[in-house]
């Protein structure tokens, strides 16, 4: 079945709000404000909407979020049953510096439709489209990673483009990557844009690579899946207590490998709305009465992929 058209741009009006909330504390210096700022736009818009909403993907469980925390019931309790994943500031240091590339973030699949990942870390690779299906595992290391992406797309290693997460975790993948002379793309945080820019060819990433939250992977399958991109990932346990989590959260088999597929099912909706300017959309731009927002929209079953500017009523 596929998602109701028409929702997206409920969906759309979500982000901005959030993105707008967000803006108000671009540059000053408070995460915690911006993304208060942003879950609470987000959540009012929400809570407008004729679904069944529940979030599978939030600000964590509800003894420590008062917002969208995970199993919270969204929308006017009407119509379909709908999960819900969100990231309403994707780059919270980005906006309390007022750097580039801060998101306002959603994904929404049918009920039951999303892995219901656990706020941790999670092993990431992804490459764009129209390549051959499983080329890549997170098992075959950097290097034959590499090789048989630069064979698949017939071209020298080291003409091949990497997205990196700019991290000591990664000091390994980065000394493998520069051994064989692959170019890296250093990002400082957000790796939900890190990721999709695979999808855009004209950003020139071959693949990205790394260890980055297990929310915003998922967050990034659901737009890759919209690409026809691929992607594996796996959860990356630090302590035992976050084995616990994941259970608690229905994960049966800790060590498992997921495709895009194994983490969206079905029909999915993405959309990002840019808090401050960045690679792919404009950040807020406040007119006083009202403000100009660009939201990057994906929806797998009718193949929309675009780029929706609009003029916002405060
Ligand atoms: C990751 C990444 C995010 O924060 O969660 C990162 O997925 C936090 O990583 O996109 P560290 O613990 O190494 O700082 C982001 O970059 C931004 O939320």
């Amino acid at each position: 079945m596929t998602i109701n058209k028409a929702l997206i741009d409920s969906f759309i009006k979500t982000t901005e709000k959030g993105a707008y909330g967000a803006s108000l504390y671009r540059g000053k210096n408070d995460k915690i404000a911006a993304d208060n700022a942003a879950v609470d736009q987000m959540r009012s818009e929400l809570n407008k909407i004729n679904m069944k909403g529940t979030v599978v993907i939030g600000e964590g469980e509800m003894d420590e979020a008062p917002m969208l925390y995970i199993n919270e019931k969204l929308g006017t309790n009407t119509g379909v049953e709908l999960d819900i994943a969100v990231d309403p500031l994707e780059g919270t240091n980005f906006t309390a510096k007022n750097l580039p590339n801060a998101l306002s973030v959603l994904a929404v699949s049918e009920k039951g439709n999303l892995l219901k990942a656990p706020d941790m870390y999670m092993e990431k690779i992804a490459i764009g489209a129209n390549l051959p299906k499983n080329i890549i595992d997170l098992d075959f290391g950097v290097e034959k990673n590499i090789e048989l992406l630069a064979e698949a797309k017939n071209m020298k290693v080291s003409d091949l483009t990497t997205c990196v997460l700019n991290r000591p975790r990664h000091d390994k993948i980065i000394q493998s990557l520069k051994k064989m002379g692959v170019n890296i793309n250093f990002i400082s945080d957000g790796d939900v844009s890190g990721v999709i820019s695979v999808g855009y060819p004209k950003k020139k990433i071959d693949m990205y690579i790394g260890i980055g939250g297990a929310p915003e992977g998922v967050l990034a399958a659901s737009a890759l899946k919209c690409l026809n991109c691929q992607m594996q990932t796996r959860l990356h346990f630090l302590k035992d207590e976050e084995k616990t989590r994941a259970r608690n959260l229905g994960i049966v088999d800790l060590s498992r490998k997921y495709n895009i597929e194994d983490m969206v099912k079905g029909d999915v909706i993405f959309c990002a709305t840019g808090v401050t300017d960045g690679d792919f959309l404009k950040g807020i731009k406040d007119h006083g009465n009202y403000y100009d927002s660009e939201t990057l929209v994906l929806h797998a079953d009718t193949k929309t992929n675009k780029i929706c500017k609009n003029q916002n009523k405060k």
